[in-house]
Formats: C-alpha cells, structure tokens, sequence
C-alpha cells in the first residue's frame, strides 16, 4: 500500500469489535481510483483475518459515498490496460471479507461506488444519498458487480431500468425498490451504523460469519445445494462454544457471554 493509499483511506475504532473505514478524497467526491482500491483492498483483507473485528462500517467523506471510477484516470486507456490493472482482485478482497459489513451510505453513490455499497451486507443511507449506475452516460457498463449484485438484490425490471437509463434516484426510492436496508436523517447516520454494527458485533461471531457466507453463496448455486450447506454450517454451529452458551443462558434466564469461539 503506498502513502498515497493510505491517505484516502482510513481506519477508525468505533468500540468493542467495529471498525470503521472511511474513504477521503472528497475533492474528487471520493471517486475510487486505483490507489484508494488498492488501500480498500487492503483494509477489508486486514479487518477479515483479524479475530477482534467483528462488523465493520464503510463510508465515505463529503458530499460523497463514491461517486465511482476515477473518470480522469479511465478517459484515454485502452482494453489492454483496463485488463492488466486487474481490478477484479481488489473488489474480489472485499468480497471475501468474512466479518459482517454495513455501509453508510452519505452522499453519492454512483457507478462504482454504488457497486461497492452492494458489496456490503446491510445499506443504511442518509436521507440525502443518491444512487445509481450512470455508466452508460459515459459510454461503459457496470464494471464490479453492478450487473449482477443489483440483478440479485433488486430483480430484472427496477434493475434493468436504473442500467439502461442511468438515472439517479434518492434514498427514498432506493429504499422502496430494496436497495437499501434503511434510511435514516442525515445527521443520524454514523450514529445508526455503528449502533447497528455494535448490536451485530455483540452477536457470536461465527454464527455471523457462516450466515453471511451461506446466504451469498447459496444465492448463486442449485437450491438443493444451498440447503445442504445451509445444513452443514448450522450443524457445524453446534461445535462453538458461544452456542452451548446462548442456549444454557436462555434457559438459565440470563444474559449470555459471547467469546468467540
Ligand atoms: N471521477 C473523477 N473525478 C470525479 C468523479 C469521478 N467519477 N466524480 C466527481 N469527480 C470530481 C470532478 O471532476 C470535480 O473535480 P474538479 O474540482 O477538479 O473539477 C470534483 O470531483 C467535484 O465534482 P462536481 O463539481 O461534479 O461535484 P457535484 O457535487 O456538482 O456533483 C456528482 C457530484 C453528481 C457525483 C458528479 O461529480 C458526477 O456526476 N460524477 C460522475 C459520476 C459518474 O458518472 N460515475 C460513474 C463513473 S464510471 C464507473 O464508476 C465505472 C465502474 C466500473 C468499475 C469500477 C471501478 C472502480
């Protein structure tokens, strides 16, 4: 990660298990060039491997979530070079964040950034985001997921109309078509993310983890698959520890103690 990277991206501890990563370029309305994937990258393949990290939050600064690809930087490449940034590998590391993610969605999220609030598990937008795939009003398509994360989310028809037009459309509407969890005033929203991701972070953390994990893979394979690996890692659950304590704590009639484990 060079010093430039970091400069965009930063990482902030929000209390017991949350971490925040902010991204910062608000100058260019955080749009997401190569070193700021490259930091993001980074950042969520960190945050996964760490055991203390249990939810993390992911927002921008501004007037902007990400208001996507760096259009300055993308104007004159050619196929070629598109192909050997290998972009894939970046949005492929938060992908594979096994730790629940919540993005809080702040201002613009375009294009790009629109596809990286979809890698997230859970949206909460502040009242006056905006969202939308405007690719097509430059000539391109969605270029990290947007194609199918919104296919997926949303269906063919609200989805296939926000692509082939570009439109852009508030917290509100995005709400009412599913794109977002939930909406909240502006000046609540890093107060309800991260209350969100300490609710979650209180959670045993490898119930979380397997439930993120079977819900996006069994999205994209034969259902009768999906249930068995469903059934695998519920059984699977049964050889934490935190499950023999929720279940004795509930009948105990007491508050139980997650560890993790
Ligand atoms: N890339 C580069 N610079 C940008 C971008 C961007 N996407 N968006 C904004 N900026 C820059 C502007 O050029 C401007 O810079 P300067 O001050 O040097 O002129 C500065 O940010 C402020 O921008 P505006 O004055 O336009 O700010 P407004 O608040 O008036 O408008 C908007 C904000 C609505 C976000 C507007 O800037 C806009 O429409 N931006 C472009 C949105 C867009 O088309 N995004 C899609 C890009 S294509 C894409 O994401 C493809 C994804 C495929 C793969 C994913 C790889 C990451």
């Amino acid at each position: 990660v060079t010093d430039e990277a970091r400069s965009t991206v930063s990482l902030e501890d929000l209390g017991p298990g949350v971490v925040l990563v902010r991204i910062d370029r608000r100058e260019a309305r955080n749009a997401l060039d190569i070193p700021t994937r490259v930091a993001l990258a980074a950042a969520f393949t960190e945050l996964g491997q760490d055991d203390a990290v249990r939810a993390i939050v992911l927002t921008g600064t501004g007037k902007a979530f990400a208001a996507g690809a760096d259009l300055k930087d993308m104007a004159e490449r050619s196929a070629a070079e598109m192909m050997l940034r290998r972009s894939h590998l970046q949005w492929q590391a938060i992908q594979a964040c096994p730790k629940p993610v919540i993005a809080a969605v702040n201002g613009f999220a375009l294009g790009g950034g629109c596809e990286l609030a979809m890698h997230a598990d859970i949206i909460i937008a502040g009242e006056s985001a905006r969202f939308g795939q405007p690719e097509i009003k430059v000539g391109i398509m969605p270029g990290a997921g947007g194609t199918q994360r919104m296919l997926r989310a949303l269906g063919k028809f609200k989805t296939m109309k926000l692509l082939l037009t570009g439109a852009i459309i508030d917290a509100a509407e995005a709400e009412r078509i599913g794109l977002v969890s939930e909406v909240v005033p502006d000046s609540d929203l890093m107060a309800r993310a991260t209350a969100l991701a300490l609710e979650i972070a209180a959670l045993p953390p490898l119930a979380a983890e397997q439930i993120k994990e079977v819900a996006l893979l069994g999205e994209d394979i034969p259902l009768a698959s999906a249930l068995a690996l469903e059934r695998k890692a519920f059984q699977l659950l049964f050889a934490t520890q935190d499950q023999k304590e929720g279940m004795r704590a509930f009948l105990d009639k007491r508050q139980p103690k997650f560890e993790g484990r």
